[in-house]
């Protein structure tokens, strides 16, 4: 009796699992990108014609931030720099309505490009109870859907790679936090317990040197994994312990995209022109037109002060001056960098660069909007506004680097996709809707915002939210 009692529990909680997994997939987008960073709503019956005369449910307007809405229930969660004041949005789904903000006031605001940058670029997360907002200035943040500050996890101002500002997003796997802090200096993965604050684990990541891309939840042959890449490795870490589990020694040197996963396999790609490292003379060359003092190394003093900035990120070991070792760092992480889009199958263990990679893809790939999985195909658009498909088991295009018409240019938003489509949000600000699947990208409709999108759209339900740079907006049929 015992025995049948509990198999009924069983069932029954197999069941619940299976419907509130059905439920999160279709009416909730809880972080960047939405379930798992994968960038779909499954079940979601988005719009096709979306524009700033289409479609349009309602529109506010929101300072601008390139964070993305995070959306559950009836509430819509944003971050953005008001300046001074980073802040917490809450809005209502339906009307868009500001129900609150939390401001805060940070000692320091970390430094970031004006350009395409905020201190406010990390999307919040959310189980459904809880909001958890990143701030590089500040640190980790709780509330809960009224706006109660439930726990606070301050966090020394981050020192991005190249002064971008932070870019990493926060994801919560069951209750646990993960924050990708990989900055120029002290990088590290954390993790926290969702309802506490409190600090479960830190790994520390001296070889990463800075990255932008949120981390991936891969259940890797029955083992929760957090996957994340930077400075030319991908990595693996067991969820419970932080423990580094594998590696993928040359990927890219910087880092922007977040993995995802198909089927069982956790496709990363990502490219940058860290890998060249073109810009940097031979040492002999550096010694020569910065050394004052004849010795064997340069102190940032030596280097003219509108100069510094610019090498900080050539101190590859990170103890404030450059020497030798610097460049010989620097010349072996290059020579294991490559650009790539890799597969990467399930079980190994240790460095699993030779065993456990299907393929690499060379061409077209994205350097900021992460690669996307859908309907058993792989996509990714390139800075150009070229797109490529892939097949996850081959590697082989279904087509490659076919030009979004009307849509070219960079992009940092990442494509996402729904009932058949994918959403493409260039910088310049041209939304764009292809068709899934075929053999070249067909446009189904295309419209231009006049100002620039850097967040990845959001879909729940019948609805896409998409943030611009003055505005929030929601769209339906
Ligand atoms: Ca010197
Ligand atoms: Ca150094």
């Amino acid at each position: 009796m015992k025995t049948r009692r509990f198999r009924f529990a069983s069932l029954l909680a197999v069941g619940c699992a299976s419907l509130s997994a059905q439920d999160a997939a279709s009416a909730h987008w809880p972080q960047f990108r939405g379930a798992n960073g994968s960038g779909l709503a499954a079940g979601a019956m988005p719009p096709t014609k979306i524009g700033p005369a289409e479609g349009v449910v309602w529109s506010v307007e929101v300072p601008w931030s390139p964070s993305s809405p995070c959306v559950w229930g009836e509430r819509i969660f944003v971050t953005t720099f008001a300046e001074p004041n980073l802040e917490v949005r809450c809005y209502e789904r339906a009307t868009g309505t500001l129900r609150w903000t939390r401001a805060f006031t940070p000692e320091h605001v970390e430094e970031f490009h004006r350009s395409d940058g905020s201190p406010a670029a990390s999307t919040p997360a959310t189980d459904g109870q809880r909001v958890v907002s990143y701030f590089g200035s500040l640190g980790l943040v709780c509330h809960d859907f009224e706006g109660k500050e439930l726990w606070r996890r301050p966090l020394p101002a981050a020192e991005s790679y190249g002064q971008y500002g932070s870019g990493a997003s926060p994801i919560i796997v069951g209750r646990t936090v993960v924050l990708n802090r990989d900055q120029y200096r002290y990088s590290s993965l954390l993790a926290l317990d969702l309802a506490s604050g409190a600090l479960l684990w830190e790994t520390p990541r001296p070889e990463a040197g800075g990255s932008f891309g949120s981390p991936a939840h891969w259940r890797n042959n029955g083992v929760d994994e957090i996957v994340l890449g930077a400075s030319a490795r991908l990595k693996g870490y067991d969820l419970r312990t932080g423990v580094e589990r594998w590696v993928v020694e040359g990927i890219t040197g910087l880092v922007c995209t977040t993995p995802v996963i198909a089927g069982d396999r956790l496709i990363f790609g990502g490219w940058s022109n860290a890998v060249a490292d073109s810009a940097v003379p031979p040492w002999d060359q550096f010694l020569k037109t910065y050394n004052k003092n004849g010795d064997d190394e340069v102190t940032p003093d030596e280097i003219p002060i509108e100069r510094r900035d610019y090498w900080r990120g050539v101190d590859a070991n990170r103890d404030g001056k450059y020497t030798k070792e610097d460049w010989e760092i620097r010349k072996a992480r290059n020579a294991r960098a490559a650009n790539l889009l890799i597969a990467v199958t399930p079980g190994g263990t240790g460095d699993i660069s030779d065993s456990h990679v299907a393929w690499k893809y060379r061409q077209g790939l994205p350097y900021v909007p992460s690669p996307l999985f859908y309907d058993g195909r792989i996509y990714f658009v390139r800075d150009g506004g070229l797109m490529s498909s892939l097949d996850p088991q081959t590697g082989e295009p279904h087509y490659t680097q076919e030009r979004v018409t009307g849509a070219l240019g960079n992009y940092y938003a990442s494509p996402v996709a729904a009932d058949g489509r994918i959403y493409l949000a260039s910088l310049l600000g041209k939304l764009t809707v292809v068709k899934a699947g075929g053999d070249k990208p067909e446009i189904l409709h295309q419209a231009d915002f006049g100002e620039r999108i850097l967040a990845t759209p959001a879909i729940v339900g019948e609805r896409l939210y998409l943030r611009t740079t003055t505005k929030l907006w929601a769209f339906g049929r």
